[in-house]
């Protein structure tokens, strides 16, 4: 048993499971924080989250400052395969182990994100619109885009990267990647920069993670180079989007559409693209299946469970590997 600290809201039934095992702190019922975290501080080993919006819109940073608050805090376990709400550079530093749920979701994501490919590619949902506003009786629906000899390039291929991958190829696709560096062990042809990509490629499929080194990764120039003919998918995280440079794309027909799961102040979504017929938006569904979700609570809570009761993490994060590595067995 360990005391936990969680400072966003989470659903009823993990903190439920949480409070089954261990001594829970929920701060986001607090009405004074600040005062509240103080007077628990020295008791807190583990803090529980996810990139949870707060009651005002804001996201909850666990940066150095926050986690400088707890002088005992060895773990930040994190509910999702993005940490970009977590200072895991400053964690591993200061001997504090960050794990996320990898893997129990990448196919869920994977899916998603072909399903929006699709949908944004074939117009689904705006046809879908026409016939239930009894337009069909009128005239039959414009004739769309198609994934037939298309090329798609993927914006990090990582775990869900490659699962999305998998999927163009099952349709027929031409597959393409950027990231970080070239990888050895895959064929697909590689592009240093996502402007390179995005000028070889039709569908721009955003898989990176979040994070200062990829914001606004996509910029005007990469949506130029997409051209009026491409389309622009994003799964990962909304800060990898300039939005005004996405929205004015859209407006001037630079980019034919895009399908959007995230958004950089959701659930606040920018009234622009609201109105667009050529952008399918979902509201960041990518792992959004209840078999899904279970299993990433499962993780998520067993990351604490496995470090309160032997004192290591299962699923610790890159930035932590060596130091969870390290941790007392
Ligand atoms: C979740 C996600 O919506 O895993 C992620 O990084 O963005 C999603 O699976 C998020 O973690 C909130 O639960």
């Amino acid at each position: 048993m360990v005391e936990v600290l969680i400072p966003v809201r989470l659903s009823d039934s993990i903190v439920a499971e949480f409070s089954a095992r261990h001594i829970v702190h929920k701060a986001w019922e607090a009405a004074d924080e600040a005062a509240f975290l103080a007077q628990i501080a020295p008791r807190i080993s583990a803090i529980a989250t996810s990139a949870g919006i707060l009651a005002n819109g804001a996201v909850k940073m666990i940066d150095g400052p926050f986690m400088a608050q707890f002088p005992n805090l060895k773990l930040v376990a994190n509910l999702g395969v993005g940490y970009d709400t977590i200072d895991a550079k400053w964690a591993a530093a200061h001997g504090i182990v960050v794990t996320n749920t990898p893997d129990v979701l990448t196919d869920e994501t994977a899916d998603t994100a072909f399903g929006l490919v699709l949908n944004t590619v074939r117009r689904f949902s705006a046809a879908e619109r026409y016939l239930r506003a009894g337009k069909w009786l009128d005239a039959p629906f414009p004739l769309t885009a198609t994934l037939r000899n298309k090329t798609m390039g993927i914006l990090g291929l990582g775990r869900i990267g490659k699962a999305i991958a998998k999927r163009g190829e099952a349709f027929g696709l031409h597959i393409a990647y950027s990231g970080r560096s070239r990888q050895a062990d895959v064929a697909y042809p590689y592009f240093a920069t996502a402007r390179e990509l995005a000028a070889h490629c039709d569908i721009l499929v955003v898989a990176a993670p979040g994070g200062a080194e990829t914001r606004n990764i996509v910029n005007a120039a990469v949506l130029e180079a997409l051209g009026p003919n491409g389309f622009l998918i994003n799964i990962a995280r909304g800060s990898l989007i300039d939005d005004e440079a996405l929205i004015a794309a859209l407006q001037k027909g630079t980019i034919a559409g895009a399908g959007l799961d995230v958004f950089v102040a959701e659930p606040q979504v920018p009234a622009a693209l609201m109105d667009m017929e050529q952008v399918t938006l979902l509201p960041h569904v990518g792992s959004a299946s209840v078999e899904t979700r279970e299993a990433m609570a499962k993780l998520f809570i067993g990351n604490v469970d496995s470090f309160a009761k032997t004192g290591r993490a299962l699923t610790p994060v890159p930035e932590c590997a060596a130091l969870a590595g390290r941790q007392e067995g």
